[in-house]
């Protein structure tokens, strides 16, 4: 498979690694605006043809799919673009700023009869992972709670320094992966209710969120994230997890220790395995950037929609609009009004 990557910055040169770690697959060009980005990942990745401009890129070259990986302003004229070139796409979240940009892009990649993934990794980092197989393996029965709870103080704006400008913050940025960890284990949700507010009064968004979830088959989860939270050891970039099921209880603590109470109690060490190219404590997201690509390559190769396609990921937006609204309007909101 030939592919292309377009947006050469910060998170892309993890995408970079784990296309150079899998086999069967080749980028074989780049694209920035920005050429000192570009030029010096083709040189740190060896790749010899290089773009500033996407359409230029996709009218030259001979190529499967397109990874975007530029932040979400411009998604929708990329993924139109990919569309009308033909190629699979997988894209960056946030997806979407509006569900309206969300359901044109699905409709363009459908329309073009090609895959389209987005780049939801959260649920496939190996620990969350482990969680989400247990429950979907009956370990604690039928659950009927969760919490999913990712709370730190880490300095996420030195490498990302738009995450402290836009009006939108932590459930657009971070919230959306949470939730969607939510989605994978609980399935999809009827109603929510939020509340947010910021901390630091630096940035501009909000960097806490509170947020109460009823889901269609019966489970309660509460969805926490906070930014503005200080910890003695700092958990960055670790979800936290407490599911009580009808047969059992199972708890991801920090440090990546997976307890499952059920009968007596048996805890396991689902660390994320530290990959050559990884740093911690990044690795483990670095690790699901290398699982989510592989299940990409997967997809297309067999012709099966991924876990996390453009489809799917309209729920998971839809999630993070319905969580806006309740914390603006101070009510619950439907799913079904988004
Ligand atoms: P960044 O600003 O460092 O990099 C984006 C790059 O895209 C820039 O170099 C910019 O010049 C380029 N670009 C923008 N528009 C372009 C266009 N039309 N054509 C060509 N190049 C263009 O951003 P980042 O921090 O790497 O984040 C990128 C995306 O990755 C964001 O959506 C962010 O939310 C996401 N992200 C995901 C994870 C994750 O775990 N999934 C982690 C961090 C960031
Ligand atoms: O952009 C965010 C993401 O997707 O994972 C962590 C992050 O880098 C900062 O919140």
């Amino acid at each position: 498979m030939k592919g292309a990557l377009i947006g050469c910055g910060f998170f892309a040169q993890n995408q970079m690694h784990a296309w150079r770690d899998l086999e069967g697959v080749e980028i074989v060009a780049l694209c920035d605006r920005d050429v000192k980005r570009l030029s010096e990942t083709a040189e740190a990745f060896g790749v010899g043809r290089t773009y500033t401009d996407a359409e230029e890129m996709l009218a030259s070259e001979d190529l499967d799919f397109v990874d975007i990986a530029t932040t979400v302003q411009s998604h929708r004229p990329l993924v139109e673009a990919a569309a009308r070139a033909g190629v699979h796409v997988i894209c960056q979240k946030p997806f979407a700023e509006t569900m309206e940009d969300a359901r044109a892009m699905v409709a363009a990649v459908h329309g073009a009869g090609r895959v389209l993934m987005v780049h939801e990794n959260f649920r496939w980092q190996s620990a969350v992972r482990s969680a989400i197989q247990a429950v979907r393996n009956g370990a604690i029965g039928t659950p009927f709670f969760g919490r999913i709870s990712f709370r730190s103080g880490y300095d996420v704006y030195s490498g990302q320094p738009y995450l402290a400008e836009g009006e939108r913050f932590i459930i657009e940025d971070l919230g959306i992966h949470i939730l969607d960890i939510a989605r994978a284990l609980f399935g999809d949700a009827t109603r929510i209710t939020a509340t947010t507010t910021r901390i630091n009064q630096a940035i501009r968004g909000e960097d806490v969120a509170t947020m109460l979830l009823e889901h269609e088959q019966g489970v309660t989860s509460v969805v926490d994230c906070s930014y503005a939270t200080r910890r003695t050891r700092e958990t960055f970039p670790e979800t936290i997890l407490e599911i009580d099921g009808e047969k059992g209880t199972l708890r991801l603590d920090a440090g990546y220790s997976m307890t499952i109470e059920r009968d007596g109690s048996h805890v396991e060490d689902v660390s994320p395995p530290l990959l050559p190219w990884a740093e911690k404590p990044w690795h483990n997201i670095q690790e699901s950037v290398l699982l989510i690509q592989k299940h990409f390559l997967e997809c297309v190769t067999r012709g099966e929609e991924p876990e996390t396609s453009g489809q799917d990921n309209l729920r998971t937006l839809a999630l993070v609009e319905a969580a806006y609204r309740s914390a603006k309007e101070h009510r619950t909101v439907e799913l079904s009004e988004i």
